[in-house]
C-alpha cells in the first residue's frame, strides 16, 4: 500500500549512523542542531514505496517485465547506535515488485532469514539480485560467528523466492553491499565494499585486521571492489581487484577528499554504451557516480546523482524500465529521523545530452 503523506511534515535532525571519534559525534550533533533551528518544514519530492514496514538499500531490477525490489529490511532491535552500525540489526529479507512504476507494491513476504543462513549470525546488510538462465541469485551481507561481514548467497527458481542459502559465504567474500551487474557480454560482476561500520579497512593487508586502519587524507582513498563471478553465479571467479574511481585531473580521489571519495552502497548500470559506477560518499551523504569504459574501471567522477536524505545513510539503485530510467533510494522521513528506520523511495531520473545526470533533491525546505 502506499503512503499518502500529509505535507509538510517536520524535518527530523540527521542522526549519526557511526563515527570513529568523538570530534566526528559532536560535527554530527551540531548539524542536527543546526537542520533543526534552520528548517523546521520540508515537502518530500517522493513517498514511501511501502508503510507497513521499514525498508532500506533497495537494488532494483526489472525480471519477467515488472520491477523487482530486494531491500534491506529496518526494525527496532533495541540495540543502541554505535560506532559500528550494530543498530542496523536486521535479520531477514522481503522481496517487492511493481508491475509499471506507478503501480501497487506488492509484498512477496518473508524470502530469507538469518537463522536459515548457517554461517551468519546477524546484520543483514544491503542485498542485490540477480537472474541467469532462470535461476535467480540474492546476494547479502551478513556478519558471521566471528563479527565479520561475509557476502553470502541464496538461489530461487523465482525473482519473488523464497531463497535458499548456500552453507558457505562466497569464498574470499568480505565487507558489505553487494551489487551484481550483468554485462552485455553476459558476465557477471560483483562490487562490494563499505568503510567505517562495513570494515573494508580492516582488509588492506588481505587479512581481517583487529583495528582500523585508513590511508592518510593525501593518499588515494580505499577502493570499492570488483570480482567477476564463476558461470554458476555463487563463487568469485577472480580475486577481487581495486575498483579507481579518479578525479578530473586522472588522479585518485583522495582519504581527505570527504565529498566525493567512497563510502558504501556501489551500483553499476550502462547507459550510452558508458559505465556508470555510482556510490554513497556516507559522512558527506551524497550519492555520487564517476563514469568509465569497462566494467572494470577505472571510472572518473562526474557529480552528484542524489544529494542528502533526512537520515544518515544514502544508498540507492538506478534502472531502466519501458525506455524511463528510476532512481531507488532511502530516507527517514517515515520514522521521523530515525537513521536505522527508512523506507524505500523512487524518483525519475534525467540524462542531459553528454549523458550527464541531472542532480536530485529528495526534499525541498518550506518557508
Ligand atoms: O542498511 C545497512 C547499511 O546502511 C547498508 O549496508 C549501507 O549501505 C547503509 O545504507
Amino acid at each position: 500500500m502506499k503512503l499518502k503523506q500529509s505535507l509538510p511534515i517536520l524535518l527530523p535532525a540527521l542522526i549519526a549512523f557511526g563515527c570513529k571519534d568523538n570530534n566526528k559525534q559532536e560535527e554530527k550533533d551540531e548539524v542536527a542542531e543546526d537542520s533543526l533551528a534552520q528548517q523546521d518544514t520540508i515537502r518530500y519530492h517522493s513517498e514511501p514505496l511501502i508503510t507497513d514496514h521499514y525498508t532500506a538499500d533497495p537494488s532494483a531490477h526489472v525480471f519477467e517485465d515488472k520491477i523487482f525490489i530486494y531491500p534491506s529490511h529496518d526494525w527496532d532491535s533495541g540495540k543502541p547506535e554505535d560506532d559500528t552500525g550494530n543498530h542496523f540489526n536486521m535479520k531477514d529479507y522481503h522481496v517487492y515488485s511493481m508491475e509499471d512504476p506507478n503501480g501497487e507494491v506488492t509484498d512477496h513476504g518473508e524470502v530469507l532469514t538469518v537463522e536459515d543462513v548457517a554461517w551468519a549470525e546477524r546484520q543483514m546488510w544491503a542485498p542485490d539480485a540477480a537472474e541467469k538462465d532462470g535461476k535467480y541469485y540474492l546476494f547479502f551481507p551478513a556478519k558471521d560467528k566471528d563479527d565479520i561481514f561475509r557476502i553470502g548467497v541464496a538461489t530461487s527458481n523465482n525473482p519473488e523466492g523464497p531463497f535458499t542459502p548456500e552453507e558457505e559465504p562466497i569464498e574470499g567474500s568480505y565487507s558489505i553491499d553487494p551489487a551484481v551487474y550483468k554485462d552485455t557480454d553476459g558476465e557477471y560482476y560483483m562490487y562490494f565494499g563499505g568503510i567505517w561500520g562495513g570494515q573494508l579497512q580492516r582488509w588492506q593487508t588481505g587479512e581481517f585486521a583487529e583495528e582500523d586502519e585508513y590511508p592518510a587524507d593525501d593518499e588515494p582513498a580505499l577502493r570499492p571492489k570488483i570480482a567477476k563471478m564463476s558461470d554458476d553465479l555463487l563463487s568469485f571467479a577472480e580475486e577481487p581487484k581495486d575498483v579507481e574511481i579518479l578525479d578530473e585531473n586522472g588522479e585518485p580521489i583522495t582519504t581527505g577528499d570527504n565529498d566525493r571519495r567512497f563510502f558504501e552502497a556501489a551500483w553499476v548500470h550502462q547507459y550510452n554504451d558508458k559505465y556508470y559506477f555510482s556510490y554513497s560518499t556516507g559522512d558527506t551523504h551524497n550519492i555520487a557516480y564517476a563514469i568509465g569504459d569497462s566494467p572494470y574501471g577505472p571510472f572518473t567522477y562526474q557529480g552528484v546523482i542524489l544529494e542528502p536524505v533526512v537520515g544518515w545513510t544514502n544508498h540507492h539503485s538506478i534502472v531502466e524500465y519501458e525506455g524511463k530510467w528510476y532512481l531507488f533510494y532511502h530516507d527517514s522521513s517515515l520514522s521521523e529521523g530515525k537513521t536505522y528506520l527508512r523506507s524505500m523511495k523512487m524518483m525519475e531520473i534525467e540524462y542531459d545530452e553528454d549523458g550527464k545526470i541531472k542532480t536530485m533533491q529528495s526534499y525541498t525546505e518550506l518557508d
